[in-house]
Order: C-alpha cells, then sequence, then structure tokens
C-alpha cells in the first residue's frame, strides 16, 4: 500500500459485501477497495479468505493472465484479511481503466464478458482443486435450493405468501423440469472444476483494452461446473433489462449477444470445455435463472434476510424477473 488516505465512499452494486472506494490524495498513488465480507453470508471467511489469495496468486502466476484478478492487498503481519469489532475486513488496489456494468451496452461488452469467464476457468485449470474449502455447499444445487425454498413456505407468513402466490405456483410448475436436468448434468460425464460461481455480468471489471478485463468477486470461487459460469453469464449479461427490472416488457433476449457471450466463454476458455460441457451449453442460462428465481423468492418468504434489497418487495420482483429469463432462454434452446 502507498500514498495518503483522502476518503471512503459506498461504491458498487452487489448485494453481499459492504464496498468501499478508498481514494488517495498522493497523486500517481493508487486507489483501493476496502471490503467488509458479510459474516451472516459466509461464517467462515477466513478460509475463504484462503482460498482467494490462492486463486489469486496462481493466477497473477501466469503471466497470460495476470489482469484477470484484482491484487490483494497484504497487511503488515503478512494476512489479507483484518478482523475487528466491526467485522471482517479485506483490501484490494482498485482496479483502474475498467468497469463494472449491470446491464451490457454492445456485442462487444458481453463478448469480453465470456471471454473473461472462460479465461478464468483455464486459468485456474492447473490449480489444485482438493486445496479449496466449499464456501457455500450446494451454492448452484437445485435439490437443495428447492428444499430451502418449501421450507420458507411452512414458516412464512400469511401475507408474504400471498404476496408472491403467482411465483409459487409457477416454481412449483418448473421444479421438476429442473431438478431432472441438474441430475441428469451432475451424473453425466462432466467434470468437476475450479468455477467461479458468481459470474453476474458486473462481476467483470471491463477493460479500455480487448481481452485484458478483470474478474472480480471470487468469495465464492469453489468446486463446481462449468454450466453454472456460462448460465449464470448468460442471465446476465444477454437480456436487455437486468433482474431489478420490475417492466417485463423490457426483458428481452438479445439473441447476438446470447451468441457473443457463448463465443467469448469458449474462445477465453480455450479448448478446455469437452462435447459434453458443451452439450448443457443451451440449458445453462434457463437453469441459472430459475435458480436465482427460488434463491430471491426463498429469501422473500424468509423476510429479506441474505440479499441487500431497496424496497418491500424488491426480491419478489427479482424473483418474477427471474422466471420470465429462465422462460425465455427454454424459448430459445
Ligand atoms: P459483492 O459481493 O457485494 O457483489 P463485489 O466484490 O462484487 O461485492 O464488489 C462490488 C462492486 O465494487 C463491484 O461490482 C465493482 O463495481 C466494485 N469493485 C470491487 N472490487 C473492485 C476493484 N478491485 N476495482 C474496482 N472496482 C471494484
Ligand atoms: C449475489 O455478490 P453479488 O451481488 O455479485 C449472490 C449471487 C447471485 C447474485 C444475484 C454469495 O451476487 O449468487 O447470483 O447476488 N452471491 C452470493 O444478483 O450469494
Ligand atoms: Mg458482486
Amino acid at each position: 500500500m502507498s500514498g495518503r488516505f483522502s476518503e471512503a465512499h459506498p461504491f458498487g452494486n452487489g448485494h453481499i459485501n459492504d464496498t468501499f472506494r478508498i481514494r488517495n490524495e498522493v497523486p500517481g498513488s493508487p486507489d483501493y477497495v476496502l471490503q467488509r465480507i458479510n459474516t451472516h453470508v459466509f461464517p467462515e471467511p477466513e478460509k475463504l479468505m484462503e482460498n482467494m489469495s490462492g486463486v489469486i496468486s496462481h493466477i497473477k502466476h501466469q503471466k497470460r493472465y495476470a489482469h484477470l484478478v484484482p491484487e490483494l492487498i497484504e497487511t503488515e503481519s503478512g494476512a489479507f484479511f483484518v478482523k475487528t469489532e466491526s467485522g471482517f475486513w479485506r483490501m484490494y488496489r482498485f482496479v483502474e481503466g475498467a468497469k463494472s456494468f449491470d446491464r451490457a451496452e454492445n456485442e462487444q461488452q458481453v463478448w469480453e464478458g465470456g471471454f473473461a469467464n472462460g479465461s478464468f476457468l483455464k486459468a485456474l485449470e492447473s490449480f489444485p482443486i482438493e486445496k479449496l474449502y466449499t464456501v457455500i455447499p450446494d451454492f448452484h444445487n437445485m435439490v437443495t435450493r428447492i428444499r430451502q425454498f418449501e421450507e420458507a413456505l411452512e414458516t412464512t407468513s400469511k401475507e408474504r405468501k400471498e404476496w408472491a402466490f403467482d411465483e409459487i405456483i409457477s416454481i412449483q410448475k418448473k421444479k421438476a423440469t429442473w431438478i431432472k436436468m441438474f441430475q441428469s448434468a451432475v451424473t453425466g460425464n462432466i467434470p468437476v472444476r475450479v468455477t467461479h460461481n458468481d459470474t453476474k455480468f458486473n462481476n467483470v471489471l471491463l477493460s479500455e483494452h480487448s481481452k485484458k478485463s478483470c474478474v472480480i468477486d471470487l468469495d465464492t470461487v469453489m468446486p463446481g461446473y462449468t454450466f453454472f459460469d456460462i448460465g449464470d453469464g448468460l442471465r446476465s449479461a444477454v437480456i436487455s433489462a437486468n433482474e431489478n427490472e420490475s417492466d417485463l416488457s423490457l426483458v428481452v433476449v438479445n439473441e447476438h449477444f446470447y451468441q457473443s457471450y457463448i463465443d467469448g466463454f469458449i474462445d477465453g476458455s480455450d479448448g478446455l470445455l469437452t462435447s459434453e460441457e458443451k452439450q448443457l451449453i443451451p440449458k445453462s442460462g434457463g437453469y441459472m435463472a430459475f435458480i436465482m428465481a427460488v434463491r430471491f423468492l426463498t429469501d422473500f418468504l424468509k423476510g429479506d434476510i441474505y440479499y441487500k434489497t431497496h424496497y418491500a418487495e424488491h426480491n419478489l420482483g427479482r424473483a418474477k424477473n427471474q422466471l420470465y429469463v429462465s422462460a425465455l432462454f427454454e424459448g430459445i434452446s
């Protein structure tokens, strides 16, 4: 770290952690990003930081991929986090000349997003997967997510159940299809890889330079399947409005973006994907949008305890949006 603290202000649109940009008042010295880890979501932050620092170091040691992850700042005692009364904190160097977008603006951005996420998998091909902790078990397991949804249905208030009536029915109608897809995918011949697991479009800082974007939000890096990362990218990068949009007439799949994301991802992953993994791509966007709907609705039924929300029906609106997106993808797969 270098320079002198000037000011700190809340930054970005993440749903989980508290993020601040730290301005540096010394010209030529970098800004920093300070984050308080959400320990409700991540009850074992030390393990998460061990995963994250290992993954970042592995990628930074490969010249070709060094730009792909942010630099974590070490404390004076050599740790990558600080635990204080106010929480569990970590810091990165601010990535200059790059920006995160909640919604893609053009095909090139979408391709770069796919390329960055595909490159991330390739860069971690040689990472010793057995060293990773599973930070959130069954994170994208549909069976588990449906079970959590059904438990929430049992304990929620009558009022919330009535509010969410249509979305509850939609999930009940489609759950068997997506459980089946999950089970046949994971019992098929697909490799377990080191995956990112949170490849939402705004978790890529798009660079001014092609193929130099940076993947952030590495909290959930753990063993997973490629279709999680492709699907999460598709559901968030190729739709004309993001998951917060409540006017569904604005929610449309851009088919050019769709193909660009896949092309970018495949180019970035540089020969890594097997034909079985490629076969899952057409279902992956629908799968990930549906699992997001289940998770948003579960959180709504539980009283909005997981995701940051800005108004009372926010999670319900996100669930409605993602159910709609999932159905749109089914229409084109
Ligand atoms: P959350 O887990 O809450 O989503 P993120 O790690 O995604 O938190 O960070 C939130 C936002 O902060 C990002 O969308 C991005 O805009 C910004 N951000 C995070 N890390 C950096 C960084 N190293 N450089 C620049 N911006 C960053
Ligand atoms: C959360 O941290 P953020 O906002 O990038 C969530 C993801 C969801 C996403 C939906 C740890 O991601 O799984 O896809 O919200 N992260 C965690 O917007 O639950
Ligand atoms: Mg994020």
